[in-house]
């Protein structure tokens, strides 16, 4: 690997380049934390998405962990973008999931990377927490869709630490836990017995496993990896403002009416959906949006940090 100066771009392989801070970091084994960005490129309105980047990244720093936001420049796959160059991604960028990544980066275009290209990507650079909002999973009539984000698949592979806020309440909650299941990914309740339901505090849902603090969520991760067990953990923790739970039903009824009139699937289900909540609920469920990934920032950065310590 060349030395470059301090700030700079640093090229670890031919197509993933890792900043000099994300790389320094994970060189004295420091705590560094992924970021995904297609939640904040297709997941939020311009300019709540650069606000709550520079939230995530500030939760991130606070807990004395690196941030390393994961997103495709003009092709260049890059773990750790600077924030200079956060606005540019945010104005116009692909939803890259992992089946996009090979055309998106052979293209030269943008990406705001999934959940799925995020965890893949971030792995490959050697990181191993992860923050977001909501996973993809099973969609509400999955049983003529198909639709089933890589999301599941892809975690079912990387064995990472994904800090989240449930799957997106626009899924099928109990049939995503299920295939969480038999994908072999613990869904670990962090000071919860109940799955959360993204801007819902409690579906009511129990998972598979509770702990109480970030210490026993390293020593889980750890045994995980004794045992050559390569899935994520999946941690869910309520968001701090969360919605009521018939208020978010009742929208989503109305997007998935509005989604079948339109013949709206495949990839551009997720965005369609949630452009629509947000739309209509506005404030109230961006605030939540928000609030909960800058929360999850800030979990994952502390189980970095237990990750260093145990
Ligand atoms: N959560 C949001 N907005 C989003 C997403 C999540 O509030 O846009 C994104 C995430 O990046 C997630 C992806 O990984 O949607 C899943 O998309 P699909 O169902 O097409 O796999
Ligand atoms: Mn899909």
């Amino acid at each position: 690997m060349q030395a470059t100066q301090k700030g700079a771009i640093q090229e670890v392989n031919d197509r993933i380049m890792i900043s000099d801070e994300v790389q320094v970091a994970l060189s004295s084994k420091a705590p560094v934390v992924a970021l995904e960005t297609a939640v904040l490129t297709h997941g939020l309105p311009f300019p709540d998405n650069l606000e709550t980047m520079r939230k995530m990244d500030g939760a991130v720093r606070k807990y004395g962990a690196v941030p390393a936001v994961v997103a495709i420049r003009q092709g260049q796959i890059v773990v750790g973008l600077e924030a200079r160059e956060w606005e540019s991604l945010l104005e116009g960028a692909e939803k890259c999931s992992i089946r996009d990544l090979g055309a998106i980066v052979a293209r030269g275009q943008n990406g705001g990377t999934t959940v799925a290209a995020t965890a893949y990507l971030a792995q490959r650079a050697g990181i191993r927490v992860f923050a977001t909002g909501g996973i993809g999973g099973v969609h509400r009539g999955w049983e003529t869709s198909l639709d089933v984000s890589a999301d599941l698949y892809v975690l079912s592979r990387c064995a990472m630490t994904v800090v989240c806020s449930g799957a997106k309440s626009i899924l099928d909650i109990p049939k995503t836990l299920e295939m969480l299941e038999s994908l072999g990914i613990p869904v670990i309740g962090y000071q919860t017995d109940h799955m959360p339901g993204f801007y819902v505090a409690d579906t009511g849902l129990n998972i598979s496993t509770r702990l109480e603090n970030v210490r026993d969520v390293a020593m889980m991760e750890r045994t995980m990896r004794q045992l050559d067990l390569s899935q994520a953990l999946l941690v869910v923790q309520p968001g701090p403002r969360s919605v009521d739970g018939a208020v978010v039903e009742a929208l989503i009824a109305e997007a998935l009416k509005e989604a079948r009139a339109q013949f709206v699937s495949g990839k551009d289900a997720t965005p369609f959906l949630l452009g629509y909540l947000n739309q209509r609920a506005g404030a109230q469920l961006k605030a939540a949006n928000i609030a909960l990934l800058e929360q999850n920032a800030s979990l994952a950065a502390q189980i970095a940090g237990a990750f260093s310590a145990v």
